[in-house]
C-alpha cells in the first residue's frame, strides 16, 4: 500500500535512524524550502526552530509517496504547525523566505569555504552586503581558508558529480598507493550515500600499523604537492591522545589527524569529460577532506562520517532510547559502564537493536 498518504503515516518511526531514506526525495518541494529555514536559523542561538525544520525536511525526504496537500499530515512525527502551514502555502511563502528575507547575503556569505556563521554575522552587522564590499574593505581580514574560498568560490560553489567524485579518488587511490602502499582509502560522506552532487569528496586512510595512522595524512599532502595537485591544505594533528572518549556533546566532531584540502581536479581525469571543468584551463578545483582514525576505531569513524541527519538521529536514539553514548570514536553503555567494541558498521547497529541500513538509506 504505497500510493496514498495516510495509509503509510502509522509506519512512519521517529528517529531518522529507524527510517529508510533514499536519495529518491518525493518531496523536495517541501524539503528545499524547509532547509532554507534551517540554514537562516544557524545564525542564532536558538536551536529550537533550526531542530524543528530539520527534523521535519528528514521526515518528508523518508516518504515514499509525495505529499499533495496539508490535510493528512496531522500524524507524521515531528511535522509541526509550522511545517504544515509551509505545506500548505509552499508556492508564495517559499519565495518570501528565499528572496525578501533581510539576512539572504548570511546565506551567500556562508557559502564561501572557511566562512561560518560567525563571521557571516559580523560582516553583516558591518553592513557588508555583497562579495566585491567585503574583499574591498579594507578592515576586513580575510585568514587563509577564507582567501582560498573566495579565490576558488566559482569552483567550488558550483560542487561536484558524481563522476567528478569517482575521478577525485582515483587520484588520492594513487598518491596514497604511492606514499603508503599498506594503506587503504575509503570514500565516505555523501558520495558514499549514493548522492549524485556534493560539496566536497570525503575520505577516510587507515593503516593496520599502530600510530602509523598519524603520519598518513602530511605524507599524502607531500605527495600531492609534488604533483602539483595541491592548491590548498589545512591540517589538523590528531589530539585523540589527550581527549576524554566519548566526546560529552553530541557534535560532529572527532580528535583524528584529518586535513581539509581544494586539489585540483584535470578534465582529462574525469569520466565523459566533465562538464564543470572550464574549457580554456583544463582543470578545476575540488574541496576534499580527509580523515585518518586508528584502524580499530574505524567503523565509529565511517558511520560517523557517512553523514547526514541520520547521524545525529543515531546519536539521540543511542541517548535517549538505549542510555548509551555513541560518537565518532565509540560507543559506551552507561547502564553497563563499559565501551561496546564494533569492528563494522553493522557491529554498532546491533548494539543499539537497530537494523542496519545500507549507506544509500541514510540520507536523512
Ligand atoms: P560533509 O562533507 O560536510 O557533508 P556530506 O558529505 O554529507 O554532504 P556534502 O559534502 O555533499 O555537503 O560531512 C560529512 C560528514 O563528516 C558529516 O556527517 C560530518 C562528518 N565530520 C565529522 O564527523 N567530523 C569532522 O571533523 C568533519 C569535518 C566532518
Ligand atoms: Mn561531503
Ligand atoms: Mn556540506
Ligand atoms: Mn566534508
Amino acid at each position: 500500500q504505497m500510493r496514498t498518504g495516510p495509509a503509510q503515516q502509522s509506519t512512519v518511526c521517529p528517529y531518522a535512524c529507524q527510517r529508510r531514506t533514499t536519495t529518491a526525495n518525493k518531496n523536495k518541494r517541501f524539503t528545499d524550502a524547509l532547509e532554507v529555514l534551517v540554514e537562516y536559523h544557524e545564525l542564532t542561538e536558538i536551536e529550537g526552530p533550526r531542530v524543528a525544520y530539520s527534523r521535519a525536511a528528514s521526515v518528508l525526504k523518508s516518504l515514499p509517496w509525495t505529499i499533495e496537500s496539508m490535510g493528512g499530515t496531522e500524524a507524521l512525527p515531528c511535522v509541526g504547525e509550522k511545517t504544515r502551514t509551509l505545506i500548505q502555502v509552499t508556492g508564495w511563502y517559499y519565495s518570501y523566505i528565499v528572496l525578501n528575507i533581510s539576512d539572504q547575503e548570511y546565506i551567500l556569505f556562508t557559502s564561501v569555504f572557511g566562512v561560518g556563521p560567525k563571521t557571516a554575522d559580523k560582516w553583516y552587522r558591518r553592513g557588508l552586503r555583497s562579495f566585491s564590499q567585503i574583499l574591498a574593505d579594507p578592515d576586513v581580514q580575510l585568514n587563509r581558508m577564507q582567501q582560498n574560498g573566495f579565490l576558488h568560490y566559482t569552483d567550488l560553489s558550483r560542487g561536484l558529480s558524481a563522476a567528478e567524485a569517482r575521478a577525485v579518488e582515483a587520484v588520492v587511490g594513487e598518491t596514497v598507493r604511492t606514499v603508503a602502499p599498506n594503506a587503504r582509502v575509503v570514500l565516505t560522506g555523501g558520495f558514499r550515500r549514493g548522492k549524485e552532487f556534493g560539496h566536497d569528496v570525503d575520505f577516510i586512510v587507515t593503516t593496520a600499523e599502530p600510530g602509523r595512522e598519524n603520519s598518513l595524512l602530511p605524507l599524502i599532502m607531500g605527495r600531492l604537492e609534488e604533483q602539483g595537485l595541491l592548491l590548498f591544505q589545512a591540517h589538523h594533528p590528531s589530539t585523540l591522545a589527550l581527549k576524554k572518549i566519548p566526546c560529552r556533546r553530541f557534535e560532529a566532531m572527532d580528535y583524528y589527524s584529518k586535513c581539509f584540502l581544494i586539489l585540483k581536479l584535470e578534465g582529462s581525469r574525469v569520466q565523459g569529460g566533465g562538464q564543470a571543468v572550464p574549457a580554456g584551463r583544463g582543470w578545476r578545483a575540488v574541496r576534499v577532506d580527509l580523515v585518518a582514525p586508528p584502524i580499530e576505531r574505524f567503523a565509529f569513524t565511517q558511520l560517523g562520517w557517512t553523514g547526514s541527519k541520520f547521524e545525529r538521529d543515531l546519536r539521540r536514539f543511542a541517548r535517549v532510547e538505549r542510555n548509551m553514548l555513541l560518537d565518532n570514536h565509540a560507543l559506551f553503555d552507561k547502564a553497563k559502564n563499559q565501551f561496546l567494541a564494533a569492528v563494522t558498521e553493522k557491529d554498532i547497529f546491533a548494539h543499539l537493536g537497530l537494523e542496519y541500513m545500507e549507506p544509500w538509506q541514510r540520507n536523512a
